[in-house]
């Protein structure tokens, strides 16, 4: 347990605060709860101070998402001995990935009983899932919203949900990770209107663990691909070095764009900048060769590059296999 405190010092205001990750409901113990408080406040349930978010916070990429939920129950139930954010704890190497896959939410057939609806919701052809955040909307002229339900794949993953004015938020974690071959939650609706479709109920936003957040079907968000055209990597799968071209385009009054390409893990942690410059319309090509800063080899597994011209992005998957 000691290995989870960090202490701060402020010499000149003599404070001394024992920071103790992982304990978002800050009662010195790191339990079950704190996870669930995580999850509560991403579907806008509770709110957290600042200082708790801090402590929730445990994986280290800057942001609290339902994965660092799934890291506390897995330091509860001792399959990691720290958490990411601690200094003592990672590596100077990147971690393995934990994702991979084309993930995206996709509605299953209409299944009726009477008037009451169980709708399939699915994260499709992804391994490695800790977490995920999904949102959705319903039509409130066909659908009375009744509960979110865990299924047979999701049923040791800690849930919550939370439901307003047609629009549904689910959160949910589980220290061991699934392969999604099958619903990760079931939406119970009563039909209102004349008949339910598929189309009154969709899938408006998700994100498997860390990793970057799309909007459904399979779309990342703020894609604007007028504006540039960012092409699959080659070779893909990749060892040791790929290829990632794109073209930028002539916008009219703007010669020059600033650009940046970065690399991303599966965690959705920035791992390496590949460009970062003005440049001028027309193609260009980069190379990466899976090495970082200080010479350490990225494992292997799945990467994004994501591209951004002022304030358009792109992102795309690539496969590194050593
Ligand atoms: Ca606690
Ligand atoms: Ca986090």
């Amino acid at each position: 347990m000691d290995t989870n405190y960090e202490n701060n010092y402020d010499v000149e205001n003599i404070w001394f605060i024992r920071v103790m990750y992982g304990d978002v409901g800050l009662d010195e113990e790191i339990e079950v709860t704190d996870a669930q408080k995580i999850l509560l406040w991403i579907v806008q349930q509770i709110s957290l101070t600042n200082y708790q978010l801090v402590m929730a916070e445990v994986s280290g990429n800057g942001t609290v998402t339902a994965y660092d939920a799934s890291l506390i129950l897995q330091y509860i139930q001792d399959i990691i001995e720290c958490f990411p954010v601690q200094e003592v704890c990672p590596p100077s190497c990147p971690k393995p990935v934990v994702f991979s896959g084309d993930a995206e939410v996709a509605m299953g057939g209409l299944l009726r009983s009477g008037p009451i609806v169980r709708i399939p919701i699915y994260v499709k052809n992804a391994e490695g899932v800790f977490s995920a955040k999904i949102a959705g909307k319903y039509d409130l002229k066909n659908l009375e919203f009744i509960k979110i339900t865990t299924t047979e794949l999701s049923k040791e993953y800690l849930m919550e949900y939370n439901e307003r004015n047609g629009e549904v938020l689910i959160a949910m974690a589980s220290a061991k990770a699934v392969v999604s071959k099958a619903p990760m939650a079931y939406a119970h609706f009563r039909v209102i209107g004349d008949r339910g479709n598929n189309d009154d109920f969709t899938i408006t936003e998700f994100q498997v663990n860390e990793g970057p957040v799309f909007t459904s079907p399979a779309k990342p968000v703020t894609e604007h691909p007028q504006d540039f055209a960012l092409n699959q990597n080659h070779p893909n799968p990749f060892n040791p070095e790929t290829h990632i071209s794109f073209q930028l385009l002539e916008i009219s009054g703007q010669t020059s764009k600033h650009v940046t390409l970065k690399i991303y893990n599966a965690l959705g942690q920035e791992v390496q900048t590949l460009m970062n410059e003005q440049k001028e319309p027309g193609y260009y090509t980069v190379t990466w060769d899976g090495i970082d800063n200080q010479g350490c080899e990225f494992s292997s597994g799945v990467y994004f590059y994501r591209l951004q011209a002022e304030n358009i992005v792109q992102t795309k998957k690539m496969v590194l296999m050593r």
